[in-house]
């Protein structure tokens, strides 16, 4: 089954909506199957953002990874990696639709709550870079025969 990484940020840490984002993958039928909290480093930041490396926006995205703790995840689930993405709505809050995580939440492109991966070669490298693979587990939840 397929697995996507999700990462809610700082300002949704700080923002106390850690539950309700978690909710709605819950809700919307997708599994938990790794979870932890924690501080990302100015290294790690920067081997999550490497891609960005020497555009405008790289410096301020580092200081605002890395300023307080992140809730890291892997989810679970037919075509997840293409299904969070719409429900994370576009980089930019600002034009993200209303009932989209970002549409709803956020309001600033540098400050958009949520990191969800975007293709499947980025959720395999991003779900290594944060999981063991001992961390990741697998295991049957109730009802999910009802989601296909
Ligand atoms: P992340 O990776 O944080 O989930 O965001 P996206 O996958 O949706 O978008 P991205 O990689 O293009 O951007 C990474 C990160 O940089 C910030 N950013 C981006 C910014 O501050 N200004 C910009 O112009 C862009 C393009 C927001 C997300």
């Amino acid at each position: 089954m397929e697995k996507t990484f999700l990462m809610l940020k700082p300002d949704a840490v700080q923002r106390g909506l850690i539950g309700e984002i978690i909710a709605r993958f819950e809700r919307k039928g997708f599994k938990l199957v790794g979870l932890k909290m924690l501080k990302l480093d100015r290294e790690m930041a920067e081997v999550h953002y490497q891609e960005h490396k020497g555009k405008p926006f790289f410096e301020s995205t580092i200081k605002y990874i890395t300023s307080s703790p992140v809730v890291a995840m892997v989810w679970e689930g037919q075509n997840v990696i293409a299904l969070a993405r719409q429900m994370l709505g576009t980089t930019n809050p600002a034009e993200a639709c209303p009932g989209s995580i970002r549409g709803s939440y956020a309001i600033d492109i540098g400050r958009n709550v949520i990191h969800g991966s975007d293709s499947l070669e980025s959720a395999e490298r991003e779900i290594k870079l944060y999981f063991r693979e001992d961390e990741i587990l697998s295991y049957y939840k109730t009802g999910e025969e009802w989601l296909s």
